[in-house]
């Protein structure tokens, strides 16, 4: 029998344990008690299991075995990563897609209730292509950008156009190894092209385009509707949010929206503001509307508008499960399917809009931008309807505040002003070792670790060494709900050097800068500080990494192909996809070597899966402080700052006057 956890052990989070007990009170399965009573398999998880044609599936369990066609394990574990990797890509590239198809619509007047928000923002954008700006309304600029990067989808020959956006030396790279993306349909499909019976089984052959495949993820579709986010919905600049379960409102219609797409989101936003809806909520007795978030759409509208994340992909269940939410309307991506069934339970009615996803037994109201506002507006009726169907309520009473809002545009604007916008200060801390390096701490909750835990380990620890920490996705949430997002989190919970940094700009050490597609932010950020100057002159030399410690999904592996591929060593927690043969030295598995050693080689940058927390944690500043050394920098060392800012100025206060005075200026004169 596999073992049950308790409360405690599968969340480090109160709120979510409060409702684990509530959940086990009730009798009602969530993905956690789900997680206990499934063991994983183990062949399957490491990736050894192919299923691609009907010889098989293969299990492939002793080291020397094939499949039926005579496949190797290495190339079954290769076909498995790469389809896994197009499947992720494929999910943020259509998400960039239709948000691409929606700037078309509201450049033509077709859409209701979008308007371009950010004028400055798609001029910059559509200068790097060349799209001619000076003159033009925004809607003609906003025409033609968006059939450029609608056209980058569908691109038969060439280049797609974003990568022109990475260093020099990373597109020469590239076009050296021949892995730049050509079009971003056309390498998802070819992924599965490939990896059809009988066609490429070269492992090395098929990584090469498992990498080229999650460039078109991370430098065209996730990085296309990072842009056209910021376009329509406005750049993400500082503001203040909160965080967990405890947003969800007793007196008032709770609506939580669950999914990515920002495009019905925020539109939920516009209409929940609106006087009517706040009349008829008023009318069915409740104090108006209260919206929450969950999951990256939760990011996304956190990131520009403040409003609440009632938690990350594992509260989705346990939002619900309070019996307080109206309606969850969902989109795509990370909806759990159990939604429907928990919802049973209660009240709650989960509303599907997407035209790409239905769940039995939910309502489906299909989202529409030509008519975005009236549909948002109906859908909030609908769950104001379902008030007076409310039972008994248990929201547990944990929030936490946290001031999100850290777009590249902006860190850029923080670290100089408007006047001198740079990364300069940025590169200058690195340099001089009051920041060791950089860490990006991203992706998903695993039910199969304890939820949050690993992804707040990594930071709390990487804080105390001075590492400054961009985070992204449920691994900001899981933060947030810490209160590492806070301005007082840079004076009480990080090293001394980074201390002086955050005191003096003035920001929280944990920089939330949006949800998982935005991950091309965090590309960006590399990119400018590579080319600022002081820390080479390409990605691979930065004294940074990336984390997924609690990674689960598809979308999660080509997120961490695209950074390998850009330079960054990425460290994966959990279990790996590509473990191997238990009884086979860990070099004779020729994936997982060939995706550390192999692309390091190639790239500069590595993927690597760890469980331990304190091996992932160790590993990181090994690597930072080699990236150090390797630029020539003074050696990290923690003694050197921090007699700086407030906390000096206290040291001083509680001096006498004498030898404060010998302190400051030398002599007690
Ligand atoms: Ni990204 Fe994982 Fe989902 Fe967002 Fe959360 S689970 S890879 S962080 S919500 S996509």
């Amino acid at each position: 029998m596999p073992k049950k956890r308790t409360p405690q052990e599968m969340s480090q989070d109160p709120a979510a344990q409060e409702m684990l007990i509530r959940a086990e009170e009730l009798g009602i399965s969530t993905a956690f008690s789900r997680a206990d009573d499934m063991v994983s398999c183990n062949i399957g998880g490491a990736g050894m299991c192919c299923k691609l044609c009907g010889m098989g599936p293969c299990r492939l369990t002793k080291d020397g075995q094939t499949g039926v066609c005579g496949a190797t394990i290495d190339t079954i574990q290769a076909r498995n990563l790469i389809r896994a990797i197009a499947a992720g890509s494929a999910a943020h590239s259509d998400h960039g897609r239709d948000m691409a198809f929606t700037l078309k619509a509201t450049a033509n007047g077709e859409t209701e209730g979008y308007i371009i928000r950010d004028i400055a923002k798609l001029r910059t954008v559509a200068a790097k292509y060349e799209i001619p700006i000076e003159g033009r309304a925004p809607e003609e600029i906003a025409n033609d950008l968006a059939d450029l990067y609608i056209s980058q989808f569908g691109q038969q020959k060439g280049k797609i156009a974003p990568v022109i956006r990475a260093t020099e030396k990373r597109q020469k790279l590239w076009e050296q190894h021949g892995v730049i993306p050509r079009g971003i349909d056309r390498e998802v499909v070819e992924a599965l092209h490939r990896t059809h019976i009988g066609d490429d089984q070269n492992p090395e052959h098929i990584l090469e385009h498992a990498i080229r495949t999650a460039l078109a993820d991370g430098w065209g579709g996730s990085m296309i509707a990072t842009d056209i986010s910021d376009i329509i919905f406005g750049t993400p600049a500082p503001l203040l949010g909160q965080a967990n379960l405890g947003v969800l409102k007793e007196d008032m219609v709770n609506v939580v929206v669950h999914g990515h797409e920002p495009t019905l989101s925020e539109m939920i936003v516009a209409a929940s503001q609106d006087p009517e809806i706040i009349e008829y909520a008023k009318a069915a007795g409740a104090n108006g509307v209260s919206l929450s978030g969950i999951c990256c759409t939760a990011n996304e509208i956190l990131m520009r508008q403040g409003i609440p994340a009632a938690g990350n992909f594992l509260q989705q269940e346990l939002a619900i499960l309070t019996g307080s939410v109206e309606a969850m309307v969902v989109d795509v991506q990370c909806i759990m399917q159990a939604l429907v069934s928990l919802a049973d339970n209660f009240h709650t009615k989960i509303i599907t809009t997407s035209p790409k996803v239905r769940i039995t037994g939910a309502t489906h109201m299909e989202f529409d931008e030509h008519r975005a506002l009236t549909i948002a507006k109906d859908i909030l009726r609908f769950a104001i309807d379902n008030y007076k169907n409310r039972g008994e309520t248990h929201i547990p009473q944990v929030r936490e505040d946290l001031v999100p809002g850290f777009s590249h545009e902006y860190i850029n604007y923080m670290l100089g002003g408007s006047y001198r916008a740079s990364f300069r200060p940025l590169n200058d801390a690195i340099m001089s070792g009051r920041i060791r390096g950089v860490a990006a701490v991203v992706g998903c909750n695993n039910p199969r670790s304890e939820h949050d835990f690993l992804h707040t380990h990594v930071v709390k620890e990487l804080l105390k060494q001075d590492v400054l920490i961009v985070q992204t996705g449920c691994g900001a949430i899981a933060s947030a709900k810490l209160g590492l997002l806070l301005g007082e989190a840079g004076l009480n919970q990080v090293g001394p050097g980074l201390r002086e940094i955050c005191e003096t700009v003035g920001i929280p050490p944990v920089l939330h800068m949006g949800s998982c597609v935005d991950n091309t932010r965090i590309l960006t950020v590399l990119t400018q500080m590579a080319q600022e100057g002081g820390l080479g002159d390409d990605v691979d030399q930065i004294p940074a990494v990336g984390l997924a410690p609690e990674w689960m999904s598809e979308k999660a592996l080509a997120i961490g192909a695209y950074c390998v591929a850009s330079g960054a060593y990425v460290i994966f927690g959990g279990s790996s996809p590509v473990s191997g043969m238990p009884d086979r030295v860990a070099d004779s598995d020729i994936v997982a070597r060939y995706i550390s050693q192999g692309w390091e080689q190639l790239y500069g940058g590595k993927l690597e899966f760890i469980a331990d927390p304190d091996e992932m944690i160790q590993k990181t500043l090994e690597h930072i402080d080699k990236k150090r050394a390797a630029l020539g920098l003074p050696e990290y060392d923690q003694g050197r700052f921090g007699r700086s800012g407030d906390a000096r100025m206290l040291e001083l206060e509680a001096l006498p006057l004498a030898d404060r005075r010998q302190a400051v200026y030398g002599t007690s004169e």
